[in-house]
């Protein structure tokens, strides 16, 4: 085994100071563009190895794919490379089967240089002079007595252009992508969430799989710690969600990620199909499975990874039931159909981390701010669930056809009665008018938590609970009603979708941000069984203690729009007399 002018410092880029390889450096800048007409014979003729050998010179083992064409070759040739440089390219280009490639990049080991190419494809759209295709290499080795002794290729592209209209300016996908919703990128067929993603580079041209190519932008997505987690290209020529070409991932030996596959917020809405039924959902793409990725999980124990994290523990404890399967050994809950509780487990975990991020973004660090566990098959043999205020458990329920939490208006209605006992206790129950804001104000996080989800598809978030209920809307939340349709003899439910209605409409006036934050912090403001006008009053000192009474007059609008405050009503039944008046400060 011979090893020629060992030195250290391997794979150096070449740069300008290093002048014993710059002869190297002018054969690069000589063979940045290497034109060969493409050889006839597919899959390669022998002759053209042997043709190579005798040409060359020296003993040459060669790998071939299962086609037959020739994809590495190791060996060492008698023949200098220096001085025959644009020859030896020529030959290797034909027996590639590759027709153009272009210099990029030049690196040095102990053994020699190494000249990476790219393959081009002429008269691309892109760029008129040929731009390389980025993941199509040729890499050539020469030692340092300018010897070939390797060279190999990736697959050959396929020629042609580009199919289609495609976003050529950084800024114009930039802004697609963020039009897409908050940061939705691709991966498998659909969109996902992320914390936060960067364009790096782009427009690049891309080979796909089947050796055809796209423009393309490379980006990276960073986790909710801040991390650069993935590099993912993305396919420029989509006009939807732009599809990856590719993957790789930023960071090894961290815990996965972990991904998972949920509704967004439930097949109805997401398949734009009002009437579609839980048997007919599909499971091939357009489906309504989403890859989301699942943060905060805790690390994989023994057992694998379990859906058990920072906010909330999906815990199938009464009664276990044997078919769900909670862990993955693999970082990955994703599913391809419904029927199990592991889908509405997963949804249960993403919606409730989710939300609790959100009210933590909001400032509130105390509302539920602990592993809520959450039993996604509960021993009712119904379509229903429930808040134990007792344990401050959460439990979703199946009638054998439908899980509870398969619908997304459902696991945030039950997490957001969580949130307000945090604040109140069980201040909002028994009396008629505290019950129904307490389910209201359930319809109402939902709405406006998922407001996103909905309206990125177009649809209204006014039906809650159309998955569960799958007859239509559970509740439809008529903003148009006001208090008057307060019926004290009738459910809380349908009650408090008059209460949801007021917080809406609220919401409408001061946007989402305020209105929620005044909603989470006037459930500390009120006594034992608040009356809807309490409840009005609470928004307006919640207002004074975090905006200075900014938003004052559009929550007492809102209010007397709704027939909350200035409700003349002596129905000793209905109880929803509600006098306010202002009274201001006087100079003594
Ligand atoms: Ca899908
Ligand atoms: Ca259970
Ligand atoms: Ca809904
Ligand atoms: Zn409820």
């Amino acid at each position: 085994m011979r090893r020629r002018r060992i030195r250290a410092g391997c794979n150096m880029r070449v740069g300008a100071k290093m002048s014993r390889l710059r002869h190297y450096i002018v054969i690069a800048v000589m063979l940045t563009s290497v034109v060969v007409l493409v050889a006839g014979a597919d899959p390669l003729d022998p002759k053209e190895i042997a043709n190579f050998t005798q040409q060359f010179g020296g003993d040459w083992t060669i790998q071939f794919d299962q086609a037959g064409h020739v994809r590495s070759l190791a060996g060492r040739s008698t023949k200098m490379f220096q001085g025959h440089e644009t020859e030896v390219i020529e030959k290797l280009l034909r027996l590639f089967d590759i027709s153009k490639v272009k210099l990029t990049e030049t690196t040095e080991s102990i053994g020699g240089i190494h000249l990476h190419y790219e393959q081009v494809v002429e008269n691309s759209a892109l760029d008129p002079d040929g731009r390389p295709i980025e993941n199509r290499p040729l890499i050539v080795s020469v030692d340092r007595e300018s010897r070939l002794v390797g060279a190999a290729t990736s697959d050959r592209v396929i020629p042609g252009e580009p199919k289609g209209a495609f976003y050529k300016n950084k800024k114009d996908f930039e802004k697609r992508l963020k039009q897409l919703g908050s940061h939705v990128l691709g991966f498998d067929g659909d969109g996902i969430q992320v914390p936060h993603f960067e364009i790096r580079d782009g427009p690049i041209l891309f080979a796909k799989d089947d050796n055809t190519y796209v423009p393309a932008y490379r980006v990276w997505v960073y986790d909710d710690q801040g991390r650069a987690r993935f590099e993912v290209v993305l396919d420029a020529s989509s006009q939807s969600i732009p599809p990856p070409v590719e993957t790789r991932e930023l960071v090894w030996d961290a815990v996965p990620w972990t991904r998972g596959l949920v509704f967004r917020p439930n097949p109805r809405v997401s398949l734009r199909d009002a009437a579609i039924a839980f048997v007919d959902v599909p499971s091939e793409n357009p489906n309504p499975y989403f890859p989301v990725f699942l943060p905060r999980l805790n690390p994989p124990n023994a057992h694998g990874q379990s859906l058990c994290g920072q906010y909330v523990c999906v815990d199938d404890a009464n009664p276990a039931a044997t078919e769900v399967m909670l862990t993955s050994s693999g970082g990955n809950f994703s599913t391809t159909t419904r029927g199990t509780a592991l889908l509405p487990s997963v949804m249960i975990y993403y919606y409730i981390d989710g939300v609790q991020a959100y009210v933590q973004s909001l400032g509130f660090t105390c509302l539920a701010n602990r592993s809520i566990k959450a039993d996604p098959h509960g021993p009712d043999a119904t379509r229903n669930a429930f808040y134990h205020f007792v344990d401050g458990t959460l439990e979703f329920d199946t009638d054998g056809k439908i899980y509870a939490g398969e619908d997304a208006d459902v696991i945030v209605h039950e997490y957001a009665h969580a949130l307000q006992a945090s604040a109140a206790g069980a201040r909002y129950s028994s009396n008629r008018q505290a019950s129904a804001m307490r389910e209201g104000f359930g319809d109402y996080l939902a709405m406006s938590y998922l407001e996103k989800e909905n309206r990125d598809v177009g649809a209204s978030g006014f039906c809650y609970g159309e998955w569960m209920n799958q007859e239509g809307c559970s509740r439809f939340i008529d903003v148009n009603k006001t208090i008057e349709s307060f019926d004290p003899k009738a459910d809380e439910h349908p009650n408090g979708t008059l209460w949801a209605a007021a917080l809406w409409r609220l919401r409408e006036k001061v946007g989402q941000q305020v209105a929620d934050t005044l909603t989470l912090e006037s459930h500390s403001y009120v006594y034992d069984k608040p009356s809807f006008c309490l409840g009005g009053m609470a928004l307006l000192s919640a207002d004074q203690a975090l905006y200075d009474g900014h938003h004052g007059a559009a929550i007492k609008s809102v209010m007397r729009g709704m027939k909350v405050f200035e409700n003349f009503d002596k129905n000793s039944d209905r109880k929803v007399f509600c006098d306010t008046r202002m009274i201001v400060a006087t100079e003594n």
